[in-house]
């Protein structure tokens, strides 16, 4: 077992590259420990497909943790056209009552997907989510307005996505380059450190509190490993043995115990 360095990962013309120096440029303040990650998670790389659907991938995990902040964890894909992902989650500590931060930046031969959301582990808990939301359903307001909708999301999801989910699909060339510089990079930002505030400001709950956090932290991190939407995109890149670790064992590693 090796942690990643605390460097992010530098994946060559990886369009996400920013987004990830941002987030661990903003994470420096929290005095980060690296998060260990085995070895064949860090830097995996293959290539294969078909003549006409070739396909030269790298996924590469960077990872921390701080004293509120189980795991923070980016999922970098850097495949050319066929795919460049970043997935960036925050996983809090059950000892605060603080929200997920999710993102989904995914590019695929069919263009830009773009997911963003403080996300709760109590939906229905307004301890949980009426402050955070107060001030996330403005930012989401204001950052809707340049990003066209992303349509339906599948229904079994929506317990885990606050009212302040942004979630655009855009096309691919100059017009979505311009929409990502412009819109997706300040949301983004304005959505990380609204969650870093939180962190800021949260102090530790009681163990009755923290068992209720991590029930819902349990129910998230379970769906989001059933139904990890890249299961087949990551199995077709590394194959289905590879994939399946790094979902359970790396991107949502939570467990009861
Ligand atoms: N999504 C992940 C991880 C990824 C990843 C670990 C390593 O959770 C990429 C990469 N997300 C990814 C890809 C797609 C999506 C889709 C490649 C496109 C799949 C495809 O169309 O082939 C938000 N991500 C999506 C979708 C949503 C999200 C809503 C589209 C609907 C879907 O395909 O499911 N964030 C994502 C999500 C949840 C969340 C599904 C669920 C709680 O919090």
């Amino acid at each position: 077992m090796r942690s990643s360095s605390l460097e992010p990962v530098i994946l060559p013309s990886w369009r996400w590259q920013p987004f990830l120096n941002h987030a661990v440029e903003a994470l420096a303040r929290f005095e980060p420990q690296p998060y260990p990650i085995p070895e064949r998670f860090l830097w995996q790389s293959d290539s294969g497909g078909s003549t006409t659907r070739p396909f030269n991938v790298t996924t590469a995990t960077w990872g921390c943790k701080t004293n509120k902040l189980r795991q923070v964890r980016a999922a970098c894909v850097e495949g050319g056209e066929a795919a460049s992902v970043l997935n960036f989650v925050i996983n809090p500590s059950c000892n605060y009552d603080l929200p997920f931060f999710g993102a989904d930046l995914v590019t695929l031969p069919n263009g830009h997907l773009l997911a963003l959301d403080l996300q709760p582990a109590l939906k229905n808990d307004a301890l949980h989510t009426q402050l955070v939301w107060e001030k996330l359903l403005p930012l989401h307001q204001e950052c809707s307005k340049k990003l066209p909708s992303g349509g339906p999301i599948p229904a079994e999801a929506e317990p885990f996505f606050s009212p302040g989910f942004l979630w655009t699909r855009i096309p691919l060339g100059p017009e979505g380059d311009e929409l990502i510089k412009e819109a997706v990079m300040p949301a983004f930002k304005n959505y990380l450190n609204l969650y870093l505030e939180f962190v800021d400001a949260a102090t530790p709950v009681d163990a009755l509190r923290a068992s209720e956090l991590l029930a819902g932290q349990l129910r998230y991190s379970t769906y989001r490993a059933l139904k990890d939407p890249a299961r087949g995109m990551l199995t077709r890149f590394h194959g289905a043995e590879w994939t399946e670790s790094y979902i359970h064992d790396v991107l949502f590693d939570l467990r009861s115990n």
